[in-house]
């Protein structure tokens, strides 16, 4: 117990890849280990989301972090020290009922108790000897098919595609090496498809590090990643996502999606996603409606089945809403993100609910991220056979991606790669 004991938590604030300052923790023990959370941040988020503490004011233009980390500074670290950081259960619920006591985490900020939570999980982790998934995961074995977002598009990119995220997935690779291979590999075709058709100036990135060619609505980015795969010789290897965002091109006072210069209902919407599904070989579709419309949702799920249909902004990792989905079979897997609902003890149960009815489990970056590799992890120990990281460019994605492929090294034959799998947990 005193090895485990908490000797300090201290938070700093940093920043994040679009430089926006966001929250870290260090969480000491007695025993001298360290366990280092950073804290990631949306920009397509969802109205439930729980509540991010920005300063305002005109530093960073408002987004300072410099209250969250007072919070954990002042407020959380004196209540925690002395405490065992094992009890990862016991002291979630206590900074979420004790200290903050609010539904959405407004009062300490969900920045606040993210960061400790997970910082408190890697810190008994390493307590234990352990890697982080197997602390959490004795029996973890399972890699994830990655989903790689090779075009940008909505709040992360500055093109004029609504849709958020042009995915493929490398299913039949033969591990996560080989996906990462498949991957980059279409990556570059796909630039030079971009630079022949548009010039050099096309292929600069969005957010989340896929492009942002000047193309329009939905197939125009699908035929070219399309093209991208064949010439890559990986056609057989390789179905398609989407995370459309849909939520942010919905006009709830006209009921209408905005989508390339047409106004669109849900059933012209649910007939679209008919068409594309039948057209491309579509397998995981993000958001695909508006997030408070669960009957559509419910709608869409029953007549398309087959596919993949992910609840983002519509579940927002929160159990009441994950609940109400699956009441009412309204889409059929939770993108999980920690930072949605506040700390590591109530993702993990939202996992568990999801795999209790059958739904799949998508765990995913946020736009804004840190160096922080730690949802690799998170995935592993999940089994949840699915992760959508970015693009293999740039570092915030990549040490997701080189976390995942130590792990699948440490492994070694026990590793089992996802592939067509990725919805069924392992
Ligand atoms: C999403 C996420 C991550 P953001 O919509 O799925 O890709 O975006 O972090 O901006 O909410
Ligand atoms: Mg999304």
């Amino acid at each position: 117990m005193t090895m485990t004991r908490i000797r300090s938590v201290h938070a700093r604030e940093i920043i994040d890849c679009r430089g926006y300052p966001t929250v870290e923790v260090d969480v000491a023990l007695e025993s001298g280990v360290l366990g280092r959370a950073g804290v990631p941040a949306g920009l397509s988020t969802g109205t439930h989301e729980a509540h991010e503490v920005r300063d305002g004011g005109e530093r960073y233009r408002g987004l300072g972090v410099r209250a969250a980390v007072r919070n954990i500074n002042e407020v959380i670290a004196p209540a925690l020290v002395g405490k065992d950081a094992t009890l990862q259960r016991e002291l979630d619920a206590f900074m979420c009922q004790e200290l903050d006591g609010t539904p959405d985490k407004s009062k300490l900020g969900s920045n606040a108790l993210v960061g400790v939570s997970l910082a408190l999980a890697q810190a008994a982790a390493t307590a234990a000897g352990n890697p982080l998934y197997r602390y959490l995961n004795p029996a973890a074995r399972v890699i994830p098919t990655p989903l790689f977002n090779l075009i940008n598009g909505g709040k992360h990119a500055s093109g004029d595609l609504e849709v958020q995220e042009f995915i493929i997935m490398p299913v039949g690779a033969e591990n996560l090496s080989h996906a990462l291979q498949i991957c980059t590999e279409v990556m570059f075709e796909l630039r030079d498809l971009i630079v022949a058709k548009y010039g050099k100036i096309a292929v600069n990135i969005g957010d989340e590090g896929g492009f942002v060619p000047p193309m329009t609505g939905v197939r125009e980015p699908l035929d070219a990643i399309v093209q991208a795969v064949e010439r890559a010789g990986y056609a057989d290897l390789v179905v398609y996502g989407l995370d459309v965002a849909a939520t942010h091109f919905y006009d709830p006072e006209e009921q209408v999606y905005r989508l390339a210069g047409e106004e669109l209902s849900r059933d012209d919407m649910i007939a679209l996603y008919k068409e594309l599904c039948t057209d491309y070989q579509l397998v995981s579709v993000e958001d695909a409606l508006y997030e408070d419309d669960f009957d559509g949702w419910a709608q869409l799920t029953a007549e398309l089945p087959r596919v993949q249909w992910v609840g983002d902004d519509l579940f927002v990792t929160n159990p009441e809403r994950v609940r109400k989905g699956i009441e009412m079979g309204a889409a059929n897997a939770v993108l999980w993100k920690v930072n949605q609902i506040g700390t590591l003890t109530e993702a993990w149960d939202v996992a568990e609910l999801a795999y209790r009815h059958g739904y799949g489990v998508q765990v995913s970056e946020r736009s804004g991220e840190t160096e922080d590799p730690i949802i690799a992890d998170l995935t592993v120990a999940l089994s949840a056979g699915q992760i959508k990281t970015g693009a293999p460019v740039r570092g915030e994605r990549t040490s997701k991606y080189n976390q995942l492929l130590r792990i699948e090294e440490e492994l070694g034959d026990q590793a089992v790669y996802a592939g067509r799998d990725f919805r069924w947990r392992g």
